[in-house]
């Protein structure tokens, strides 16, 4: 190639990436809405980092609207209050799988894209043409059931492969933490030696979680290790084994990542943490509606990774920056 020719091919190059280097212009008209589960959550307030995030790169607005209690009861006021604001999509974590669907069918009949993180309606498979609940466009979540199955091999590698075991569960309907005991059951189906108990059911609740550890230990004094299947009911389990003194002897499994489950590592009261990637959820959530609103095809789910942390990997940058963050 003459030296002409490759300095044209250069600047045909930089004309192609210059616009990616500026920042979005912005785009006042999108407005997306994100609900979450509740609004005082670290999971979510990480999520919505993310979605911000994905706003701010983008030049749209991203709106946070949610209750403060991860209740069906209390999130469909706010989700109708939404649906009357008429945003160009809604991204929302149901906090009930049957519940919501309904309510989120008014959304989808006002002409409002609906796209679910974290949490789904009906079986999670959406636009299928099947079913009554596969209208919304996308599903972005960590893979719940692999989440469990972590949980469970951690578990047993804990209590050396034998003893009783429990769940800390939040209540049944939730399509994540029905996915987590899912897994950890199919997982500890691996394990003779381990014996599944009845799961718990917080409400959310970490002090009932609390108790119930202290209720569970005093029903099966030779109780070996509890996993707690999101935040509240790790942070329950964990104070519960405290306040049990049985701190390095009962196992604590946690999911979710927030910054006190990592000191309780720290101290020796919880084995590991599987973190999710919120922030990922969140930002992957307003690209992927924002790649809808704009006429792309977007796909029908997209699955977001963990880490699992533990007192060995707890200090390093890379993994330090899974944990969740209040703010
Ligand atoms: O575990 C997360 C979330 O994935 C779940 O759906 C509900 O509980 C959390 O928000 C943690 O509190």
């Amino acid at each position: 190639m003459k030296l002409r020719q490759l300095l044209l091919a250069g600047a045909v190059a930089v004309a192609l990436v210059a616009p990616a280097a500026t920042p979005a212009e912005a785009q006042d008209d999108i407005t997306i809405t994100l609900i979450p589960g509740l609004t005082t959550d670290d999971f979510y307030i990480t999520m919505n980092r993310g979605a911000q995030a994905a706003g701010e790169a983008l030049g749209i607005t991203v709106n946070f609207q949610g209750a403060e209690e991860f209740e069906p009861v209390m999130q469909t006021p706010v989700l109708d209050a939404v649906i009357g604001q008429s945003p160009d999509a809604i991204l929302i974590a149901p906090t009930d799988s049957t519940q919501l669907i309904e309510p989120l069918r008014r959304a989808h009949d006002a002409g409002i894209p609906v796209i679910t993180v974290d949490t789904f309606i009906g079986n999670g498979q959406y636009q299928t043409g099947s079913g009554d609940a596969d209208f919304p466009i996308s599903y972005i979540a960590s893979d719940n059931i692999e989440g469990g199955r972590i949980a469970a091999r951690a578990m047993a590698e804990a209590i050396g492969g034998e003893g009783k075991v429990y769940v800390s569960n939040v209540r049944p309907g939730i399509s994540t933490t029905d996915q987590r005991e899912e897994g950890f059951k199919l997982e500890m189906a691996n394990h003779d030696g381990i014996e599944v108990l009845d799961t718990q059911y917080n409400e959310n609740d970490a002090s009932l979680a609390a108790s119930q550890f202290q209720a569970v230990l005093a029903r099966s004094p030779d109780l070996a290790g509890v996993f707690g299947a999101n935040l509240f009911s790790a942070l329950g389990a964990a104070n519960g084994v405290q306040a049990a003194g049985k701190s390095g002897e009962v196992a604590v499994i946690a999911f979710d990542a927030p910054q006190s489950i990592i000191d309780n590592i720290e101290d020796g009261l919880v084995d590991i943490a599987i973190a999710q990637h919120p922030a990922e959820i969140g930002y992957y959530g307003v690209m992927t509606a924002y790649a809808h609103i704009t006429g792309q095809s977007v796909p029908p789910a997209i699955g977001t990774g963990f880490t699992v942390i533990d007192a060995d990997n707890m200090n390093d940058p890379a993994i330090q920056r899974f944990i969740y963050s209040g703010e």
